[in-house]
């Protein structure tokens, strides 16, 4: 009984064949953030989506991807939107404003929006730290992210009934 109960419940999956995203990248640290735009990219084609379904807008810094994606989402053209960014920690509390407010914009814009958002802003102490996430050895955080992007389109459209989560033909009458 309880085995079952672990595997209930709904799910987005991982089909993004039909759905939209917007990509808002950062071109601050751009060595870092243009390796996840490309594993997000290939999350997305793995998962079924072609080029005309993916829209990719640059943004000074990271500082800036939240107005950029509250924009897109107020387009109504989205089910959902990857955030891409990589802030550095330097010498001054610079990086800690940067870092907060670019995760709070996000929360911020998601919310008020009802499009989901995909938070692939790297918060990194070091170049090597970015760079072992950006497609080394800690994987690519950009392909993460996309798939968490198509999972939650795929369940806000199963919460707001917008697709079947369950299959017509399994449906009772
Ligand atoms: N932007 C980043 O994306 N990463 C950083 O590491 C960074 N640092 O360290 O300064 C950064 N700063 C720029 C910021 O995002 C804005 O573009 C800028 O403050 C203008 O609003």
């Amino acid at each position: 009984m309880a085995e079952n109960k672990k595997s209930s419940g709904l799910r987005g999956g991982l089909n993004a064949s039909g759905l939209r995203f917007g990509i808002v990248v950062s071109q601050f640290n751009s060595f870092i953030t243009d390796r996840l735009l490309a594993g997000a990219y290939d999350a997305l084609e793995r998962s079924g989506a072609s080029e005309k379904q993916i829209e990719i807008v640059r943004v000074p810094g990271s500082f800036e991807i939240p107005l950029a994606a509250k924009k897109l989402a107020a387009t109504g053209r989205f089910d959902s939107i990857i955030c891409i960014g990589c802030v550095l920690r330097g010498e001054t509390s610079h990086y800690d404003y940067v870092a907060s407010e670019t995760a709070r914009g996000i929360q911020l814009a998601q919310l008020d929006s009802g499009v989901p958002m995909a938070f692939c802003v790297l918060t990194c102490d070091t170049l090597e730290q970015a760079i072992n996430r950006a497609g080394l050895k800690s994987g690519n955080k950009g392909y993460e992210s996309a798939l968490g992007a198509i999972e939650m389109a795929r369940l806000a459209q199963k919460i707001s009934g917008k697709s079947p989560a369950v299959p017509r033909r399994d449906r009772r009458r």
